[in-house]
């Protein structure tokens, strides 16, 4: 086909990648592109200009890894997920083109500071927060494996909330990340697909017909995500509800057109924001309809490219696995069974064994309030032949259990895809397990707990349908793009196949002990800890001393990932100061960033809290700067890359058997921080791999949890019989923290007192004294520099590299390309 061929050099003309052609490069786009001259232009034109620029380089990659995938009719995987969280993405495509000095260089000559226009790229806010960012380290390890792979996802116009701090407080502000354009993006006009919602449906004999009473259109806007240095790039898909060609079909035909407008402009709503709910679930009617525009405009795109392909669906099990990030994605199956069964006229057997074939399903939670469950009632009314579909599975399912499991009517109302009540619900948890293949945990304890918890009743079904892939994190973006003097530290030792090889990153063992490696290695984190504080004293006014020990907590406020209990030590540690302020006190800075659910009391009142305490501590003579507690706002995934290189410790302090996995602990560890943590998630496997005198383990284990769940938990008397909490508490709930209003945190405070559902006060003790462990192992620093390097030379499991081979090997069955260029 003509418009791939680029060997032809009266068709396409590749730059010169040397400083001449990239200034060249990003002077056109300026000109042509963006309409201005150099003259005139701003840093953001030059941003747009550079982005442009870089993008045609990528582009080329892309357009031939798609050309040889199809050429040669691979099996692919789609990655559905409602969330993908990718970042920022011009410093990342320099690293992956190996054009970042060059392109420094080219900009330097045009009088452009590059360091300065990165800063000035949106950071599209496309999820909450762990299960996003895992889908974007995926997409960027599918490229770099050149594994036939393509992410589908929505493109909201508005992404997870702008936080703002007033007064103390979380304030909500739209995040608007499309107003400044978006020039990484190729829209794709004639890439559009009708999604159907509502209606009726009737049977004609056994065929079941669905007169849908709405339409939407679905239309693609792809985003390029470059391999590393390997010419190649993946796609993510997004869709965009398109106003354009929504309407009431049967308003309309009835000739109300007031009426059918005014849905056209609800219908435009539909990719218009992101749900900002972590972790707890809300039965939004607008929520299904997002998960089901995404499930049918890819899995109609998945169809249209298969058959194009392949001129048939009968191999449809062969070429395509799709995998589901969480439930959320879940409607793909009876979406595809109605598809193949209503659309195709295949048999209702012959369609559970492609369907089953093809989906494999991720679990990322181990909180029963994140399961998703959809009212019967609201289903029927938008998706009445999904419903339908729904029951039939089940009615199969049931029955396949009580002639080969159990007739035992008990365990037959457990596992029903429909539980009963007086509001009937559909449990995706339950559908995605049994329309899949395989069904994974994100990590070692979470997969053990996820066959004796969650679905203890479906592994006894399907024991083999069970296992475990522990999450992972991209080396490029979590080292080479967030810590360069570290990853050019590293480059100078042992070369740079770390960087697609992460396990290489063990060579640097040899060195260990090196007084010359251990001191870059020291200097270079004192560079992001000065790094860090000055954004601090920009954005808060705040001075910190890059000397002190920056002890961080990054993630999502929740009650079970325990900031609360952060917020305890920081209070009792700061009594013991001033009780004893001539002891030899560590400096510390404790750093917190994230976001809480809007509608999430406790999340809100634990930020006011943290910024209250802040407000005293930091202002607080006697201490004479040797503590300080900072909340920095609106966390984000380039906040996370400028804070995690300047970490000393990582907070990662969830109650035992709550945290899936955590990534976050990842990234702190591949970046020399120490984790102060409980035997949690990925913890475990952090622990196994960096051994136990380089990290800081504390608290109950999940067997001591349930015991003390079993035997009835009293928070109360944990609170009496520990002088140095009981201080804590009294303060906070006299007002001593927020003077002019002292009962702020009565209902906070006494929520911990005599529910504490995760158990603070419980690890309360042994918290405290591992932190006391943590100053005395700082107070030698030369040991302290051993047990960093300890964890980064140990981190060599937790790319996400590792992660999505097993996932290719063992679930997909997919095959990286063997590139051609
Ligand atoms: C649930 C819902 C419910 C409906 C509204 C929107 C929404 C958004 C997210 C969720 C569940 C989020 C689950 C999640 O993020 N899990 C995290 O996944 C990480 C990657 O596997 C893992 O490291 C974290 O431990 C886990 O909390």
């Amino acid at each position: 086909m003509i418009m791939d061929n680029f060997d032809s050099p009266f068709l396409y003309h590749r730059p010169e990648v040397d400083v001449e052609g990239v200034k060249k490069a990003i002077v056109y786009k300026l000109i042509f592109l963006i309409g201005r001259s150099p003259k005139e232009a701003s840093q953001r034109d030059w941003l747009n200009a550079t982005l442009y620029a870089v993008r045609d380089l990528v582009t080329e990659g892309w357009i031939t890894t798609a050309r040889q995938s199809r050429a040669e009719e691979t099996r692919r995987v789609y990655y559905l997920s409602m969330e993908f969280l990718i970042g920022r993405t011009l410093s990342n495509a320099m690293i992956a083109e190996d054009i970042y000095t060059t392109t420094q260089a080219a900009l330097a000559e045009l009088n452009v500071d590059l360091e300065e226009i990165i800063e000035k790229e949106v950071d599209p806010g496309l999820g909450n927060g762990g299960l996003g960012r895992l889908a974007a380290c995926f997409m960027d390890s599918l490229a770099t494996l050149a594994i036939p792979a393509m992410g589908y996802g929505i493109r909201y116009e508005y992404g997870m909330f702008r936080q703002k701090i007033e007064n103390g407080q979380q304030v909500e502000r739209p995040d608007d990340w499309l107003e400044k354009g978006a020039p990484w993006e190729f829209m794709r006009p004639s890439k559009r697909f009708s999604i159907d919602f509502g209606g009726h449906i009737y049977f004609e004999g056994k065929k079941c017909i669905w007169k849908p009473a709405e339409k939407v259109t679905a239309l693609a806007y792809d985003q390029m995500v470059p391999g590393y240095k390997n010419n190649s790039a993946s796609t993510l898909r997004l869709w965009s509800a398109h106003g354009g060609e929504t309407f009431n079909l049967e308003e309309f035909n009835r000739g109300d057109h007031l009426a059918a407008v005014a849905t056209r402009s609800a219908n435009q709503n539909l990719s218009r924001v992101l749900y900002p709910d972590d972790s707890t679930w809300n039965g939004r009617e607008l929520r299904l309809r997002q998960e089901y525009f995404l499930v049918s405009a890819s899995l109609q795109d998945i169809l249209r490219r298969h058959f194009r392909t392949h001129g048939t669906l009968d191999n449809l099990a062969d070429k395509v696995a799709i995998h589901l990030n969480d439930t959320h994605p879940t409607l793909a199956i009876p979406e595809l069974m109605r598809i193949l069964i209503d659309l195709h006229g295949y048999s209702w057997q012959n369609a559970w064994d492609v369907t089953r074939r093809i989906f494999s399903y991720t679990c990322h939670t181990l909180m029963s309030e994140a399961l998703e469950t959809w009212p019967v009632e609201m289903m029927a009314k938008i998706l009445p032949r999904h419903l339908q579909m729904i029951f039939e599975i089940n009615d199969h399912f049931l029955e396949y259990v009580k002639t080969y499991v159990t007739t035992d009517m008990e365990f037959i109302r457990r596992v029903s895809l429909i539980e009963e009540g007086h509001q009937r619900k559909v449990r995706m948890g339950w559908l995605s397990v049994v329309g899949s293949h395989k069904v994974n945990g994100v990590a070692a304890i979470h997969s053990d707990l996820m066959v004796t918890s969650t679905f203890a009743d479906f592994a006894r079904i399907y024991p083999e349908r069970f296992t475990n892939v522990t999450n992972g994190i991209t080396p490029r973006r979590w080292l080479a793009v967030a810590n360069p003097k570290l990853a050019a530290l590293f480059d100078q030792y042992i070369g740079n196949e770390w960087r697609c090889d992460l396990s290489q990153i063990e060579k640097l063992k040899a060195f260990a002990n090196e007084s010359e490696f251990k001191r870059a290695v020291a200097d270079i984190k004192y560079d992001n800890k000065v790094k860090l504080a000055q954004y601090v004293k920009k954005t808060l006014n705040i001075d910190l001393d890059p000397h002190a020990l920056f002890d961080v907590q990054v993630k999502r406020i929740h009650e079970y990932k325990r900031q609360m209990l952060n917020v305890l030590h920081i209070v009792a540690r700061y009594n013991e100061m001033l009780a004893h302020p001539e002891k030899d006190w560590q400096p510390r800075v404790f750093i917190l960033a994230g976001k809480a659910a809007s509608a999430y009391y406790s999340a809100k009142q634990t930020i006011r809290l943290i910024n209250d305490v802040a407000n005293v501590i930091n202002n607080d003579e006697r201490l004479k700067g040797r503590l300080k507690v900072v909340f920095i706002p609106n966390y984000s995934v380039s906040l996370a890359q400028l804070i995690i290189p300047a970490a000393d410790i990582s907070e990662q302090i969830s109650l035992a058997g709550t945290e899936a996995s955590g990534t976050s602990n990842m990234k702190f560890a591949l970046n020399g921080a120490l984790t102060l943590g409980t035997l949690d998630g990925a913890n475990v496997e952090i622990l196994e791999n960096v051994g136990k005198d380089h990290i800081f383990i504390f608290g109950n284990t999940v067997e001591q949890v349930e015991a003390l769940r079993r035997e009835g938990y009293r928070p109360f008397d944990y609170y009496q019989n520990d002088e140095q909490l009981r201080e804590v508490i009294d303060q906070i709930i006299r007002g001593d923290f927020s003077p002019e209003e002292p009962n702020r945190y009565h209902s906070l405070i006494q929520g911990l007192q005599y529910h504490d559902y995760y158990q603070s006060f419980a690890d309360f003790r042994s918290y405290v004294e591992a932190q006391k462990a943590v100053d005395k192992k700082y107070q030698d620093r030369d040991a302290w520099v051993a047990s960093t390097i300890q964890n980064m030379v140990n981190m060599g499991f937790f790319s996400s590299d590792r992660t999505i081979l097993e996932y290719a090997k063992n679930i997909w069955k997919v095959e990286p390309l063997k590139l051609e260029h």
